[in-house]
């Protein structure tokens, strides 16, 4: 079995990257073939319970308010609407529902009450639930698990040193901070990166290692590939090549065996063989759904299509208990 190690170099990080691809694959697959449910793929179905208006300066970000893109501002959404949404992703296959707000950071007001009513409602209908907020203390998580929340999503997109190229209204230590409040509140931690932003190879390799070297593993690790969008900083940077994202997904796979790693932003953009290869190189997650937050997705029915091709099942809520203790003693050391 891989041994869950938190302690790895960023040159050994460095030298699984840069594995001739073919044997870089072959490994990470060896690995992912360790955790009996290979096979199965986890289904998020992303939902922007607040779109837009965001004060943060995110260079990729379609909803930042100060540039000047198609999304159109939306208050946040009522309870109502939301259970609508999930329910209907339910039906879909969707075993998780995560929930995005264009937020810098929670607030404690009337809105925040009524994102906690949310989750709420969309635990009762036995969907794990998942929040992207931005910014937390460490009372508005234990609120947030209180509440039934499942995982909190943070992403730390790129390197310590690469960061202040891309956002200039916070720090890669408040993305930290956010990560710990998470961690001490119980929830499960979802947190990864963005490929494509123009970052280098060793910043794709120290992004990893903060990520591996956490006390404990995320328990899902997204790897997006840059949507570029009209109106923002990052708008005409080149598409990234398909190998950079199995690579990314390989070594991820590898320095964290036990970790779901998403295929995430970008699929629209990626072929059915492509994908494949990506599950292949251990991605084991993908957000289905025919928008992301607000970009497009691929079409629902496709995205069965592939799975029936190659084999996949989606997996069902809960596999791992409902807390994070058990996910704890079951799959991470
Ligand atoms: N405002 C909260 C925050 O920043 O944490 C939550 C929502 S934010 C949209 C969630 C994540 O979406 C970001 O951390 C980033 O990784 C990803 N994201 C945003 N725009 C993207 C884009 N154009 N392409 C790929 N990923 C993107
Ligand atoms: C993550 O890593 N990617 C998702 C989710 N977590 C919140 C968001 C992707 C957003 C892509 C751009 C958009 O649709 O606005
Ligand atoms: Fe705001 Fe999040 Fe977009 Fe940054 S990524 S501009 S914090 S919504």
């Amino acid at each position: 079995m891989a041994e869950i190690r938190h302690n790895w170099t960023k040159e050994e990080i460095s030298e699984i990257y840069h594995t001739p691809l073919l044997d870089l694959i072959y490994g990470a697959a060896t690995v992912h073939r360790e955790n009996k449910d290979y096979a199965e793929v986890q289904i998020s179905s992303l939902l922007s319970i607040k779109t837009g208006g965001c004060p943060e300066d995110c260079a990729y970000c379609p909803q930042a308010a100060r540039y000047h893109t198609d999304v159109e501002v939306q208050a946040l959404m009522s309870v109502d609407q939301v259970t609508d949404a999930a329910k209907r992703a339910k039906e879909g296959g969707a075993s998780r529902l995560c929930m995005g707000a264009a937020w810098r950071e929670v607030r404690d007001n009337r809105d925040f009450d009524r994102v906690i009513d949310m989750v709420k409602a969309v635990n009762a209908l036995d969907m794990e639930v998942c929040c992207t907020l931005g910014m937390l203390t460490e009372s508005q998580a234990q609120r947030l698990a209180d509440a039934g929340l499942y995982a909190y999503n943070h992403n730390l997109d790129t390197s310590e040193d690469d960061y202040k190229r891309i956002i200039t209204t916070r720090t890669y230590d408040d993305r930290l901070k956010t990560i710990e409040n998470a961690r001490k509140a119980k929830l499960t931690v979802c947190s990864g990166g963005i490929i494509g932003l123009g970052e280098t190879i060793e910043d794709r390799i120290s992004m990893l290692k903060v990520l591996s070297n956490m006390p404990k593993h995320p328990e899902s690790v997204p790897i997006n590939a840059l949507v570029p969008v009209k109106g923002t900083p990052l708008a005409e940077q080149p598409r990234v090549p398909i190998w950079d994202m199995v690579r990314m997904i390989a070594t991820a796979r590898i320095i964290m065996p036990k970790t779901v790693v998403r295929l995430s932003a970008g699929r629209t953009e990626m072929s059915l063989t492509d994908q494949a290869l990506c599950f292949m190189a251990g991605a084991n997650s993908i957000f289905a759904g025919d928008k992301l937050l607000t970009t497009p997705n691929p079409d629902f029915n496709e995205d069965m299509q592939m799975f029936e091709i190659l084999g996949l099942k989606p997996r069902e809520a809960f596999k791992n208990g409902r807390s994070v203790v058990k996910t704890e003693k079951e799959t991470l050391s």
